[in-house]
């Protein structure tokens, strides 16, 4: 798994962070997706063999969003940092 952090420019309020969560997560590969409109900021885990960074910003731009930029991407095998993650995205 891996997480991948965007910078999204185009998210107004809740609506706009539930339209790129439920778009997100429809795409194949997505696991968890989490949109924050007041920082501008997209972050999700993803399943590398599945999905590309590229098709994900691409799902976006479909949802009618910018990705300004990529904040941060990591890969990791070692479970108790997808815990840590996967924690984040519950809190
Ligand atoms: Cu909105």
């Amino acid at each position: 798994m891996a997480t991948l952090q965007l910078s999204v420019s185009g998210m107004k309020c809740t609506a706009c962070e539930k339209k790129i969560v439920e778009g997100l997560q429809a795409v194949e590969g997505v696991s968890e997706v989490k949109a924050d409109h007041k920082a501008g900021l997209v972050e999700l885990v993803y399943d590398p063999d599945k999905v590309q960074p590229s098709q994900i910003e691409e799902a976006i731009s479909g949802l009618g969003f910018q990705v300004v930029q990529e904040e941060a991407r990591s890969e990791t095998q070692k479970s108790s940092i997808l815990q840590q993650i996967l924690s984040f995205f519950r809190s």
